[in-house]
């Protein structure tokens, strides 16, 4: 029997209200139930809204230091327990187990690295224009904050939206995404057991579209961040404008690799193949378009080709799989159907293009690296964010070109250029449209120490991670003290 969890609300763990359970599938064999998991529903939502405003006098009144001693030692319990929390990822999502080990030691430096960040200065002191006066801006909390998270990335991104939340003094509702509930319920569990007092943390797993909105709406919580699609992150920013709450959005990308004429063809290769294929191309960083410079056209495109048709795809916990199943029916169902798009548009198919087929692959949601050629900008499959293992090559005649192209497009996430010219990787870091920009390495990644975030249609304009979680977890408050 597999086995059942609860969540936690109030510092208490339990089932939702009503009973409902909902089962954890693997992507790679649908009828392994991984873990079953609470299905949650409004009331539960305005529990846990209600728990975290309970909570949160008491942990904005405890000492940033101690703040931190909890988020280090959780990020110990999480390294302690990083293989077994790996093997769920795998389990619940399909990456490969290689990867869900790095996500999983990103988890543990994004913990200890806003431990840190709880020891750093919390305002800045200014000169008065009066001379008695002692003027301050403080950092302050927002009070409690609804965190809403994708099953792409299931430790990290919970992990880099819950731990600055914390360090900087509110308190959370998390609800991960109802694909990949196992991950989550570790990073609640190791922040449980390292000490967070009740209702600091609140874990809600259930149906999105009751709990999210029942969060928004609540009148407890005064920030959202949120990670998903365009389509939802929209209809989130409509609600919280109209609370007038505070809100972040990261959602999707268009990412483009530029292989100029001077670039090495092996290294090109190597970026756009991890860009589009790790993670079975569902990041928002993932690399979707690559546009060649004409001159080293063919041989680049027969070297892409060869190469993704030979990555091993299989399943995530095999050691030889280099990339693993779709998350989902769902998932497999709109690769599937963008690459009829793109076939019917008229762009050519070099290598993948269809469901595998085989006894390994019967039972689960396994498509082959996908390569179409000839793709022009104004086919959907060079401007809709398809979320799988599909990359469009597209030709340019020089540098100039080429950029038009890769800013031709309304998201503006990541962005990688392949060159060994100085002068054109400069060019290109300032012409670029992306909040990230990669020079001879893959579009895909994220150090937790540095801003994370897009420009144009892939974000709200914050950043996350880096110093830049404390702008968007903390507000600010201007102290004019002066004596009685
Ligand atoms: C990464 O590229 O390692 O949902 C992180 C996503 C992004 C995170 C990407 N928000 O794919």
């Amino acid at each position: 029997m597999e086995r059942q969890y609860l969540n936690l609300i109030g510092g208490k763990w339990g089932p939702a209200a009503g009973g409902a359970t909902s089962p954890d599938r693997n992507p790679a064999r649908r009828d392994e139930v991984v873990a079953v998991f609470p299905s949650a529903g409004k009331e539960d939502a305005i529990r846990a809204a209600e728990a975290a405003a309970e909570a949160f006098p008491g942990w904005a009144r405890t000492p940033m230091p101690k703040r931190g001693e909890i988020l280090l030692k959780a990020a110990a319990l999480l390294e302690q327990r990083l293989d077994a929390v790996a093997e769920a990822l795998t389990c619940e999502e399909g990456k490969t187990l290689a990867e869900s080990k790095g996500e999983v030691a990103r988890g543990v430096s994004l913990l200890r690295y806003y431990a840190g960040e709880a020891l750093q200065p919390t305002g800045e002191v200014y000169g008065s224009a009066s001379p008695s006066t002692f003027l301050f801006a403080e950092r302050v909390p927002l009070r409690p904050v609804a965190l809403i998270t994708p099953w792409n990335f299931p430790v990290a991104i919970p992990t880099w939206k819950v731990a600055p939340a914390l360090a900087f003094g509110n308190t959370v509702v998390l609800k991960p995404a109802e694909l990949t509930p196992l991950t989550a319920w570790h990073l609640a569990d190791v922040l449980d057991k390292a000490g967070l007092p009740p209702g600091v943390l609140n874990l809600v797993v259930g149906r999105g579209s009751q709990v999210g909105p029942a969060l928004v709406e609540s009148s407890h919580i005064k920030a959202v961040s949120f990670t998903g699609s365009n389509t939802v992150g929209s209809k989130l920013a409509a609600q919280c404008a109209e609370r007038g709450i505070k809100f972040q959005l990261e959602m999707g990308g268009k990412n483009p690799v530029v292989v100029l004429g001077d670039a090495d063809l092996d290294k090109a290769v190597e970026v756009t193949i991890a860009g589009a294929m790790l993670s079975t191309g569902q990041k928002c960083t993932a690399t979707s378009r690559v546009i060649v410079q004409r001159d080293v056209l063919d041989g680049f495109r027969q070297r892409l080709a060869a190469k993704a048709s030979s990555l091993k795809v299989g399943d995530g916990l095999k050691a030889d799989t280099y990339m693993g199943p779709l998350v989902s029916a769902d998932a497999e169902k709109t690769v599937l159907d963008y690459i009829e798009v793109g076939k019917h548009e008229g762009a050519r198919l070099l290598t993948g293009g269809s469901k595998l087929q085989g006894s390994e692959y019967d039972q689960g949601y396994f498509v082959a690296p996908t390569v179409f050629d000839g793709v022009r900008p104004d086919m959907r499959i060079a401007q809709e964010e398809i979320f799988g293992p599909v990359v469009a090559v597209m030709e340019a005649r020089d540098f100039d070109q080429a950029v038009a192209l890769a800013n031709d497009t309304r998201f503006g996430l990541s962005a990688s250029v392949v060159t060994r010219d100085l002068g054109l990787a400069l060019r290109f870091i300032r012409e670029i449209d992306a909040g990230i920009v990669h020079v001879n390495s893959q579009t895909a990644g994220a150090e937790p120490q540095v801003p994370f975030g897009g420009f144009k249609g892939s974000s709200s304009g914050t950043r996350e991670q880096g110093k830049a979680a404390r702008e968007f977890f903390t507000q600010i408050k201007t102290v004019y003290l002066d004596p009685p």
